[in-house]
């Protein structure tokens, strides 16, 4: 094969392996081969740099930043949508669109409608010649340096004969898992933070350095297609466009779906309001198409949208409302957090008087002061937050809002440990905190106790019957019916009830005991390594963390709950009233092998295994993993090509596995 012809193929096979890997999501070569393969390309390029071509795999971010974006006017007008919030306006708009064009045989296609920022991609003769943003929808700015580094977004058509003009549009967006990932690190360099992954994506497209922008790894949905002067009859409808543009190589968003009548319509909207929070990306609502071409014509646009389509807009998730108060909620750890009462408003589908504020640092990264307007948001089926205020609408001599010092529910003075963001009432008597062990307590999770409510548990608190959830096994019926209105059938009816989840299993007494990062999968998890509270309450951390699935900051918290006396007591008073402090589990010990606790490093390419499956073995092994090597590593399992992580290993003298010898210590 001549030189020419490998840097060709090593360009179809790269162009192939990230469609398969960034469209498709199904990857099939290896990542190391891609990498050595594109290197093999690189390397062939420098040495012939008159053969590089804009459509070659090397060629998707610049290496110079650019100097400002020019503005493009766009080929054909980018329309914007009619915005429907409810089947109401389905309705109409069916209504107004047949009064047009009634009697045709027409169905819809529905598409979710990604939350991104909408682009014009122009490709010539199968190549990416330009990619522009909407703009004003006449004229947007010439991006391509930056739509060249998103992956999903072919350089090239996969098409034997491609039209000469291919005018794409679609919606560039950040995934989720990037948005907090930024956000993070944004965070940490004390950067403003992105209110939203549409305005992260937008910041992104709009940076001169495209090295940055691919680093973010933007994502694309093409939902258009326009054929300048050629006339494809296979195109004749949206399904078939984007039927095409998928065959062509774009992603297009699998949840569309062909519906014969506006009912269906209907329906997909009601199932995607809530199936869309399970997605990776945000959407904001629905896009419905009339899907025949031949009556998309007929029924042309209005100066600014489209008389075919529609937007089905699901409720806000961010609305404006007024700051009323703030209140304080100290929770049964003892955490305060501040709480925003609210002027009521309407908020995705639900009235909102009330979203968490989270802790003194956000308090004050708000600045927030009563009688603010404050956006408040509601993500899937969290609680509503704050998410910013408006200062421009502040009242003069509005008072500024912080934490107080004092506990509101016992006056005790509250701390803040150095390093750590929440604040806590460390008081164990606080009532609230009482209060709030006594509900986990009782709750479904652990113990279960439903003739226990809330109500009864403020009465008894308040009677000082109760200060502990094992004087809850101290009351008789002659004792509760003391309280008000609280006859005796009701009485027996709780002290039997109580009595019967001293049967709760071992599993659910740990969760119910409340202890910090325990919750019910947890403490599932170490009350099989733990069949007894004893064995628990004498482990190390250590030994704690070397479960699988627990890790160092869960143990130190174990450890620690049972290093407080008053807990211990706590435990013994519990052993009298017959709680179950024994499971069925097998004591760790007797699982303990060479790999507990050890920590591993895999590096380098294995014979058999992938180095995330020797990963997994180790971890579910007992044995920890981690990336880079140091004073702490127990082994270094060591493959093909393994780098400088291997010879660190031998500089600090940490013993080296080959696969086999690693396998022979597993088993
Ligand atoms: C989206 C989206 C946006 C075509 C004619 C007017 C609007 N955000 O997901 N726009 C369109 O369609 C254009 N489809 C979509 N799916």
């Amino acid at each position: 094969m001549t030189t020419f012809a490998r840097v060709q193929e090593l360009r179809q096979l790269l162009n192939r392996a990230s469609y398969e890997y960034y469209v498709l999501d199904q990857p099939q070569l290896d990542d190391s081969i891609y990498d050595r393969l594109y290197r093999e390309l690189q390397d062939l390029e420098t040495e012939h740099p008159e053969w590089i071509t804009p459509d070659s795999p090397t060629q998707r971010v610049g290496d110079q930043p650019s100097s400002a974006f020019t503005s493009v006017k766009h080929n054909i007008a980018l329309y914007s949508l009619e915005n429907a919030f409810n089947n109401a306006d389905l309705d109409k708009w069916q209504e107004r669109w047949q009064r047009v064009e009634d009697g045709l045989p027409a169905t819809y296609i529905c598409e979710l409608k990604i939350d991104g920022n909408a682009m014009a991609l122009t490709y010539e003769n199968g190549i990416l010649v330009r990619g522009a943003t909407r703009g004003d929808g006449i004229t947007g700015e010439d991006i391509t340096s930056n739509v060249r580094t998103i992956r999903s977004i072919p350089l090239k058509l996969n098409l034997e004969n491609p039209p000469p003009i291919v005018e794409v549009r679609g919606e560039a967006f950040l995934p989720n898992h990037m948005f907090d990932r930024i956000n993070a690190q944004r965070e940490a360099a004390g950067e403003e933070k992105f209110k939203n992954p549409r305005n992260a994506a937008a910041g992104t497209l709009r940076q001169l350095d495209s090295r940055k922008v691919a680093d973010r790894q933007l994502d694309f949905f093409a939902y258009t297609v326009h054929f300048p002067n050629t006339d494809l009859t296979t195109v004749n409808s949206q399904w078939t466009s984007l039927e095409w543009l998928q065959t062509a190589g774009f992603r297009v968003n699998p949840n569309r779906e062909q519906c014969k009548d506006l009912q269906s319509v209907q329906q997909y909207c009601e199932k995607w309001n809530t199936d869309r929070h399970d997605l990776p990306y945000m959407t904001d609502g629905v896009v419905i198409k009339v899907n025949e071409f031949s009556i998309q014509d007929k029924l042309g646009f209005t100066n600014k949208f489209p008389r075919w389509a529609i937007a089905y807009k699901y409720p806000a998730e961010e609305v404006p409302t007024l700051l009323n108060s703030i209140t304080i909620q100290v929770g049964r750890t003892g955490a305060i957090t501040p709480v925003a009462e609210l002027a009521p408003v309407e908020l995705a589908g639900t009235t909102v008087a009330r979203a968490t504020l989270h802790n003194a640092d956000r308090l004050a990264e708000l600045d927030l002061h009563i009688g603010d307007t404050v956006i408040v948001r509601k993500a899937g089926e969290i609680i509503p937050e704050v998410v910013m205020v408006l200062p421009e609408l502040r009242p003069k001599n509005a008072v500024r809002c912080a934490l107080p010092t004092e506990c509101p529910e016992c006056n005790s003075k509250l701390v803040r440990p150095e390093g750590e963001a929440v604040t806590r009432c460390v008081n164990a008597s606080c009532p609230a905190i009482l209060r709030g062990g006594l509900q986990h307590w009782v709750s479904r999770g652990a113990m279960d106790i439903n003739s226990v409510g809330e109500k009864l548990i403020v009465q008894l608190l308040n009677a000082t019957m109760v200060s502990s959830i094992a004087d809850l096994y101290d009351l008789t019926p002659e004792k509760v019916m003391e309280l008000d209105r609280t006859g005796q059938k009701s009485a027996e009816k709780v002290v039997k009830a109580i009595e019967a989840s001293k049967t709760q299993p071992w599993s659910r007494v740990l969760y119910g005991l409340g202890i910090r990062l325990v919750g019910s999968s947890n403490a599932q998890i170490l009350s099989e390594s733990f069949p007894t509270v004893e064995l628990l309450a004498a482990a190390e951390a250590e030994q704690i963390s070397s479960i699988f699935g627990i890790g160092d900051e869960i143990a130190r918290s174990v450890v620690q709950w049972f290093q407080t006396d008053s807990n211990l007591a706590l435990i013994e008073r519990l052993r009298s009233a017959g709680l179950q402090l024994k499971g069925e589990g097998k004591p760790l010990e007797t699982a303990v092998t060479a790999i507990t606790g050890k920590i591993f490093v895999v590096t380098g390419t294995l014979p058999t295994l992938k180095r995330d499956e020797a990963k997994d073995m180790i971890r579910k092994a007992g044995g920890k993993v981690t990336d880079s090597v140091s004073k702490k590593t127990d082994f270094v399992v060591v493959g093909e090509d393994a780098g400088s992580k291997l010879e660190k290993a031998r500089s600090l003298n940490i013993t080296t596995l080959s696969e086999a010898e690693f396998l022979e210590l597993l088993f």
